[in-house]
């Protein structure tokens, strides 16, 4: 239930932007978490703290044309949304899907505000990204559109303005062509203006396993907090992307079984536990579908297409791939199925009436803003790495990392507590990523 004073702001979030639906969606859940702290705190009210954070600073549109290898020629949208800057230069990831448009963008870039806020570094909230679709396409033709969208990025980006990253469909491969681009176009080069860069030219150790790695600890954090942990629990991933990946692989560092992860064509079962070298070679080496993997691995594993891959049973969920992909009956299964925990790797991975049903069940519930937070902070330990020219070791960043998840989970029990709600991470995630930022704009003055 909305609190009387953020009912009124959230029509006029509907009214303002409307048809935005991923965008409606992703406010409503951080305004049904922040009624206490208005109570609290008045003067949030008084200098409309709220309704200024609902408006982006900057949002950028623009043409992207691109020749293909026939010489056809296409034409995509670009967007950049630079949210807010109050704790630092706009953070957050270019995302490359053909279903991209503003709303997603904006309730990307939303999230992305409370997520980097709750990191506790200096990172401001944006997002970005484009309706290109990547997959059937050449590396050439990809590198053509990256070249493209860098052509009019590159004005409205810099590493003390706005640092984009990877997301859906942009991984290493695409911030290499970018980051060419830029260091093209404007003779310069500013590694800190985008991350996720390869080792050789200004990447960090753990950025690429970051998120699923990160999203594992908390995981684990969440499960500890509860006197348990992974030990010989079953997993279901979804997605076998970048996320879903290095989740697994940390996973089965910690003890657990992932016993299925999944695509947009369907989902894998592997009851021994997902063979890693495997997936990695299929999915990111030759970019095929999961069918393959089953084929490969024999009588090991089945391939189920076009179903959920939450049908599965299993003790811990966590879904690695897309907004929305656990609806309520998703939900509803997963507990009677004996789940207990759940962390999100992806962004708003879990519909509303979802996370209702498993808060009513009691499981243990990692919205991504929290969990999957380990990206973006290992972008900005890369981005303090390029500031100071220095490069540290794959373990010194990973307890960094590590200690980072913890000191997240940690401040989302604290906030909850301290606003009765004991054991919420959602609230406490929204509450104290909400608050830093708040107070933040504040001190800024009405800008
Ligand atoms: P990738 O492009 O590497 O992988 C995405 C995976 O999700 C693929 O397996 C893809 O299947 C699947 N997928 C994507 N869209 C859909 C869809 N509409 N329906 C079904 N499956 C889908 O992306 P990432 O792993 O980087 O991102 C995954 C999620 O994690 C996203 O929500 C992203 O916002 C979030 N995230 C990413 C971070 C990062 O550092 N990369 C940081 C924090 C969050 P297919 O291969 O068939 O397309
Ligand atoms: O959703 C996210 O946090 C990301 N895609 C990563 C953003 C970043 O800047 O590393």
């Amino acid at each position: 239930m909305l609190h009387e004073r953020l009912s009124s702001i959230y029509e006029n979030v509907l009214r303002r932007n409307a048809g935005e639906t991923e965008f409606h969606q992703a406010v409503r859940e951080v305004l049904e978490s922040i009624g206490p702290v208005l109570g609290k705190h008045p003067e949030y009210a008084e200098s409309k703290i709220i309704e200024r954070i609902c408006e982006p600073e900057r949002q950028i549109i623009f043409r992207v044309p691109w020749e293909d290898d026939r010489g056809e020629v296409h034409i995509n949208r670009g967007f950049r949304v630079e949210f807010n800057s109050a704790l630092g230069p706009y953070k957050g990831g270019l995302r490359f899907h053909p279903s991209v448009y503003l709303g997603i963008v904006k309730f990307l870039g939303f999230e992305q505000i409370f997520k980097n806020s709750l990191t506790g570094l200096p990172i401001g909230g944006g997002k970005g990204g484009s309706d290109f679709d990547p997959k059937g396409r050449s590396e050439r033709e990809v590198m053509r559109f990256c070249q493209s969208f860098m052509t009019e990025l590159y004005r409205h980006i810099g590493e003390y303005t706005d640092v984009p990253a990877g997301d859906i469909g942009v991984g290493q491969r695409e911030v290499g062509y970018l980051f060419g681009q830029y260091k093209r176009i404007t003779n310069r080069y500013e590694s800190g203006v985008i991350t996720g860069k390869g080792l050789s030219y200004g990447g960090a150790q753990v950025r690429t396993e970051a998120t699923g790695y990160g999203c594992a600890f908390f995981v684990a954090e969440m499960l500890k907090a509860r006197g348990t942990s992974f030990d010989g629990r079953r997993v279901a991933v979804s997605g076998s992307g970048n996320v879903a990946v290095y989740t697994i692989e940390k996973v089965r560092q910690l003890g657990g079984i992932v016993v299925a992860c999944s695509d947009s064509s369907g989902y894998v079962v592997d009851d021994k536990g997902v063979d890693l070298d495997l997936l990695k070679q299929v999915k990111q080496v030759e970019r095929r579908r999961l069918d393959v993997y089953a084929e490969r691995r024999g009588g090991n594993a089945t391939f189920v297409p076009g179903r959920s891959v939450w049908e599965v049973p299993c003790e811990v969920a966590m879904p690695s791939a897309t907004q929305n992909e656990i609806t309520g009956r998703d939900a509803e299964l997963l507990v009677r199925n004996g789940c207990v925990a759940v962390g999100e790797g992806a962004n708003m991975p879990t519909t509303p009436e979802g996370i209702r049903i498993f808060e009513e069940a009691g499981v243990a519930f990692g919205p991504g803003k929290a969990a999957n937070a380990g990206g973006v902070a290992t972008s900005a330990l890369e981005m303090q790495q390029n500031a100071s020219r220095d490069s540290w070791t794959f373990e010194f960043s990973e307890n960094r990392l590590q200690q980072i998840m913890r000191d997240i989970h940690d401040r989302c029990l604290r906030s909850a507590d301290e606003y009765g709600m004991p054991g919420n991470y959602v609230a406490g995630a929204n509450i104290d990523g909400f608050k830093r930022v708040a107070d933040a704009m504040l001190a800024l003055g009405l800008i």
